[in-house]
């Protein structure tokens, strides 16, 4: 029998960085954007309504009281819980958030900056199909209420009491029961009492991922995520059963993600598959985690510097490190979206709440992104102030003749303006 996740060896290990948008799905997706920027919340609703999202007369958008009502309907015990994992999310958020501070630099004639400030109005998208993601919710949502957001709006397909108790808790708004293109140009355009959004974040579907790259340059996004990835590096002091168990929890998102394991110990190898077989054989979700697994690879190599060469050459979302100082090897690993440091710290630990975001970017885009953070509802906005033209002299001097040789006359007659009335008059000469 096939073995659960194929052999490969280093030189055949394919390099993702598709196009994360697909062709057919931004096809499907523009129109849909484009009726909602035309039509708002009437477009929203006749889409949810065709997509089997609502039926008439189910609400569209949850308020603030609502989702309130919501959350009092939770069991104390859920209560407790998600307060706990917002509470841990924000905590982590705060600590980026103080990470980026203002800056100034004196200048001769006066002074330069920036200063940060948060966006305004905050999209928040969770996926609601195949699972329902309150994590996600948690994630978006408190992210952007650290980052000092002013409107923050959530949006997730059906949502659950769980998830509108998610949303109440972690600090939104109002939440769109809708999912989809849709959903993202409801919060890029508006729609009723939500939006428009200066920045729209959360992973979702390929017609998801479309749209926000429809919206992108006219807001802010996050990234546009595709399948979810978890790649492994083991060596033979890994537990197998750890191991396996681990890229099953990847595995079971979704039949495209992709669970991989790059080790350097053939028994280790060995082991997890015997690992995977047995664990599949009583997980509920195993008919979506093996169709994973066929996406997924195992990988045998002669060296930790081999195993962390494929890794780089991945950039994987997620990178889990099961070896012998994983520390060390922590820091000879370049690119990754989320990386976890050793046998206790699972990707799972991080998908609810440790501390740092699980929206991370994925099919190689760790190359050039990180995940989602504070940053991500920031902007460095600059500024300069003279006060001392003689002290700026130089500056304007150098200003007038880079405008001269730009041909940009207008800009040499502004800078010459800064100058003495003597000097000014000889430069405009
Ligand atoms: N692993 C997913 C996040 C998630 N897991 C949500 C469970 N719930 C993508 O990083
Ligand atoms: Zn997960």
């Amino acid at each position: 029998m096939a073995p659960i996740l194929r052999r490969l060896l280093p030189s055949e290990v394919p390099v993702l960085r598709r196009d994360p948008v697909d062709p057919a799905a931004r096809d499907v997706a523009a129109p849909i954007v484009e009726a909602v920027k035309a039509r708002g919340i009437d477009a929203v609703r006749e889409y949810a309504e065709k997509f089997g999202e609502l039926k008439p007369g189910e609400p569209l958008i949850y308020t603030r009281p609502e989702l309130e009502q919501a959350w009092n309907k939770l069991e104390p015990a859920t209560q407790r819980l998600l307060v706990r994992t917002v509470h841990r999310v924000r905590r982590f958020a705060l600590v980026q958030k103080a990470a980026i501070t203002d800056a100034k630099l004196d200048i001769p004639g006066g002074a330069a900056g920036h200063t940060v400030a948060p966006v305004e109005n905050a999209g928040c998208y969770a996926p609601g199909g195949r699972y329902p993601l309150p994590s996600s919710i948690i994630m978006t949502v408190t992210t952007a209420r650290v980052a000092g957001c002013t409107n923050v709006w959530a949006a997730s397909p059906r949502p659950t009491q769980i998830t509108l108790g998610a949303a109440f808790v972690a600090g939104a708004d109002a939440v769109l029961a809708a999912g989809g293109a849709h959903a993202i140009a409801a919060l890029a355009y508006g729609c009723g009492p939500i939006g428009p959004a200066d920045a729209v974040v959360g992973p979702g579907n390929q017609y998801v991922t479309a749209a926000k790259s429809l919206i992108a340059g006219r807001v802010a996004i996050d990234m546009l995520a595709g399948p979810s990835e978890c790649l492994v590096i083991a060596d033979a002091t890994a537990c197998a059963r750890v191991v396996a168990a681990d890229l099953l929890a990847q595995a079971e998102h979704d039949p495209q993600a992709l669970p991989s394991l790059v080790s350097t110990s053939a028994q280790l190898i060995d082991d997890v598959e015997v690992e995977l077989v047995a664990q599949l054989a009583v997980l509920p979700t195993a008919g979506i985690a093996r169709e994973a697994c066929k996406n997924g690879y195992a990988v045998l190599v002669g060296s930790m510097d081999e195993a962390i060469a494929i890794s780089d050459r991945l950039a994987p979302e997620h990178l889990e490190l099961h070896t012998d100082d994983a520390e060390a090897v922590a820091r000879r690993c370049k690119h990754y979206g989320g990386l976890f440091v050793g046998h206790a710290a699972a990707e799972v630990l991080g998908d609810y709440g440790a501390g740092p975001n699980h929206t991370l970017p994925t099919g190689g885009t760790a190359r050039s992104t990180g995940g989602l953070s504070v940053f991500t509802f920031l902007r460095v906005r600059t500024w300069m102030s003279l006060s001392n033209l003689k002290t700026a002299a130089d500056l304007v001097r150098d200003a007038h003749a880079l405008a001269k040789i730009e041909g940009l006359h207008g800009h040499a007659v502004a800078a010459a303006h800064r100058l003495d009335t003597e000097d000014s008059q000889m430069l405009l000469e």
